[in-house]
């Protein structure tokens, strides 16, 4: 197992001089459907040190950036919120020290706390989520801090524009109709040319939070997630947005979540990897770093 993200050596990972940091969160908690993603964060640690360093599209070396990669986040027992908020506070001092955090879970629900901490030094923030779910729940379970409640939450503290929803219930939909919420179906994103400019004009600031859950891909091409749902975005579908978003907006904070690693199945373990890696390239060429 390599030590660092990227397996980079100590002067492309030391945390003073990185402009990213990689914040592993292995929580798991409310998941509904298959268990498992706590194992993420260290599968995806395992499968980056495959990644190419070099990225044909940016034709750079993107980890000459600096990529640190944090331990994971302490997960407490006890209520919920005792971790969510280790989460917020981990992510608010990467955004402190000036660096960009990219968050990998763990399960969807450990987006809010990140983005009530983004969003203390960004407060003119929109998150963009990718996603299969409108995650729009009030509660879900018992719990309002269930990862199916991960967007209701983030709402209460910034706008959203949600891309790639293919699986909401009847009160999440009329929530999306009735607040006139900017949410992209999956089925009107297909054959669709003008949906990434459609997407980019939806987002009313300058800043953004990414949160990627990577049931947003088509689940033949990411059956490795808690509740895979086919119809989904496929690889150039994510990178192009990607790769636009980055170029047009000002991404502050990212975060990957919901892989399920599957004994066997290492390309979904490499392809969040490599994901991963394409959208900090993405980012540190806007910035021509
Ligand atoms: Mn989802």
């Amino acid at each position: 197992m390599p030590d660092t993200y990227f397996d980079l050596p100590p002067e492309l990972s030391r945390y003073g001089s990185a402009r990213v940091a990689v914040l592993p969160v292995p929580f798991e908690r409310t998941t509904s459907y298959v268990k498992g993603t706590g194992r993420a964060p260290a599968a995806i640690l395992k499968a980056s040190a495959q990644v190419e360093l070099y990225d044909e599209e940016t034709g750079k070396e993107t980890c000459e950036v600096g990529i640190a990669t944090l331990p994971p986040v302490r997960l407490e027992k006890g209520p919920i919120e005792k971790t969510l908020s280790r989460v917020e506070d981990a992510v608010g001092r990467i955004v402190s020290d000036g660096k960009l955090p990219v968050m990998l879970g763990g399960e969807h629900s450990i987006t809010p706390p990140a983005v009530k901490a983004v969003a203390k030094a960004k407060p003119d923030l929109t998150v963009l989520q990718f996603d299969a779910h409108a995650d729009l729940r009030e509660e879900y379970d018992g719990t309002k801090w269930s990862h199916a409640c991960a967007m209701a939450r983030v709402l209460e503290i910034c706008p959203a524009v949600q891309v790639g929803i293919r699986n909401l219930s009847a009160p999440e939909a009329g929530r999306v109709a009735g607040e006139k919420l900017p949410v992209f179906f999956a089925h009107n994103i297909r054959g669709n040319d003008g949906w990434i400019a459609d997407v980019l004009a939806s987002i009313k600031t300058k800043d953004v939070y990414i949160t990627f859950d990577v049931d947003a891909f088509d689940s033949s091409v990411m059956p490795d997630t808690g509740t895979p749902e086919p119809g989904g975005l496929l690889w150039y579908d994510v990178t192009r947005i990607l790769a636009a978003v980055a170029r047009e907006k000002n991404v502050v904070a990212m975060d990957f979540v919901e892989l399920l690693p599957q004994k066997g199945h290492h390309a979904s373990d490499f392809m969040v990897a490599k994901l991963i890696y394409k959208a900090i390239g993405y980012w540190a060429a806007s910035r021509n770093l």
